[in-house]
């Protein structure tokens, strides 16, 4: 039976059952297929300009955060950059508190002041993302040493792209995480690029995780678009860094379909090899996992046509509530402001 509800709180152990457990894959199917569709959806309604803030969308991108929040708690804290839907979606995050944040109303997740680079969302360990690219870094580190000092049984992760790699303070980060054995999951969502510009033409002819390594970490990689597989690793490194091994880094090889900021298709302007965004569409996280549920006859076509029914519904209302939504009272403008 197919829940209509989506859980975010069910975690998965991490062994092959997973592989043929027809509601385990489904509900993964339904949480993936989520992220998506509201991106979708953003694309189309952004160009109603009503959502003013800047949008970094990660249609393409969804599975690693979906692998890795199977493995988290409602107590793990989790840390964002510019691209923050899915991570903050994946970890449990409110999909009408975030509609309404992007539509800058006072029901959103940060009030409306915040927009979709600074989601916070302490209720579900939503730390917080920032547009400074690498700024969240060590706010993860500051936070699991917190939890280091204080004994408490908690892990935090921090997602960041190759772009971020480059950024002077990730590597003080890790550094330090290394020194003092710290429960940090460094995710390195690695799409090839940091706005127009390949990985070959920043960085010199050397694996970014064999300078993880170098700092101490413990490396793990993966295919960005293969969730089960992108579970199993989170699984271990999750584990061990909650057993006291130390920083886990992880690098996952993907890819982002639309322009770097913005709904549109950006092919056009040919900083990509052609056919590249073709060869990695033919490579969807989504519909890989969907054609290994059906094939394995794990769930029926009419399952997943009453998840699509299901999902569509969730988005028109988080839309609904979110136009709907006071706009935030001019009186509260001081507040939460720590210097002026
Ligand atoms: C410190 C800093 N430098 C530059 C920028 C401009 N900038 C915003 S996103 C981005 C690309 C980051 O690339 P990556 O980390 O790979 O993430 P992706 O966009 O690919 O997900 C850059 C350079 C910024 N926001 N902050
Ligand atoms: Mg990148």
């Amino acid at each position: 039976m197919i829940k209509n509800v989506v859980s975010m709180t069910t975690q998965y152990p991490c062994n092959n059952s997973l592989v043929s457990d027809g509601s385990a894959l489904t509900d993964i199917f339904r949480r993936l297929l989520r992220i998506r569709r509201i991106e979708e959806a953003i694309a189309v309604r952004y160009l109603e300009w009503n959502m003013r803030c800047p949008m970094h969308l990660s249609i393409g991108q969804e599975a690693i955060p979906v692998g890795i929040s199977m493995h988290l708690t409602d107590k793990d804290h989790v840390f964002s950059s510019h691209r923050s839907h899915g991570h903050y979606l994946a970890k449990g995050g409110d999909l009408k508190g975030m509609v309404a944040e992007l539509y800058g109303k006072e029901t959103g997740c940060c009030g409306g002041r915040g927009g979709s680079m600074h989601l916070v969302d302490l209720k579900v360990g939503f730390i917080g993302s920032t547009p400074i690219v690498g700024g969240t870094v060590p706010l993860a580190v500051g936070n699991a040493w917190s939890a280091s000092l204080k004994n408490i049984d908690r892990v935090s992760v921090i997602y960041f792209g190759d772009g971020c790699f480059e950024e002077g303070v990730l590597h003080e980060s890790m550094n330090f995480a290394s020194l003092y054995k710290l429960p940090v999951i460094f995710v390195c969502e690695n799409n090839g690029y940091s706005v127009y510009t390949q990985l070959k033409e920043r960085q010199p002819n050397r694996k970014i995780s064999g300078i993880a390594k170098s700092h101490g970490l413990s490396v793990h990689k993966g295919d960005g678009n293969d969730v089960l597989g992108i579970a199993s690793i989170a699984d271990k490194a999750i584990n061990s860094a909650r057993n006291g091994e130390g920083p886990q880094f992880l690098e996952f090889q993907t890819y982002r379909w639309l322009e770097h900021c913005g709904q549109n298709d950006d092919d056009d302007l040919e900083y990509r090899p052609r056919r590249e965004l073709l060869t990695w569409k033919n490579k969807c996280p989504i519909e890989r996992l969907k054609t290994h549920i059906v094939e394995q006859c794990l769930v029926t076509e009419q399952q997943i046509d009453l998840i699509e029914h299901d999902i569509k519904t969730e988005i028109s209302n988080a839309f609904e509530f979110a136009s709907n939504s006071p706009e935030p009272s001019p009186a509260q403008m001081r507040n939460h402001i720590y210097a002026s």
